[in-house]
């Protein structure tokens, strides 16, 4: 499924002007976006978070399973735990929040190594 680029924008947008979370990798300063994939562990709606088993993301981190702020609760629409999914992860200093998420197909295997 294609990123939405205008919704990717605004929600970037959004992002900037409210701040993300704590990063658990320091990150690069100034805003830098990456492509995200994994399987939806859980979701906390009411937090707009949820937790994720990603891919290495090439340049900022290996794959493991840990928690994503969502830039905006309408991402978290329609996706549900066990679901495959990718996205665009918007790191900011030592902040970061999904900007953009939809689901893959289900058979899509999730790499966690981290030797890319
Ligand atoms: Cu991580």
């Amino acid at each position: 499924m294609r990123v939405d680029l205008a919704r990717t924008i605004a929600a970037v947008a959004l992002v900037l002007v409210l701040g993300g979370a704590p990063g658990c990798s320091g990150g690069m300063p100034g805003g830098k976006l990456y492509p995200i994939r994994g399987e939806v562990v859980s979701i906390t709606a009411a937090r707009n978070e949820i937790v994720m088993q990603h891919e290495p993301i090439a340049g900022f981190m290996q794959g493991m399973t840990m928690p994503f702020p969502v830039a905006n609760r309408d991402l978290l629409e329609g996706i549900e735990p066990g679901d495959r999914v990718e996205g665009v992860l918007l790191v900011e200093g030592a902040r970061y929040a999904l900007v953009s998420l939809a689901g893959i197909p289900k058979g899509t295997p999730v790499a966690t190594e981290s030797d890319s």
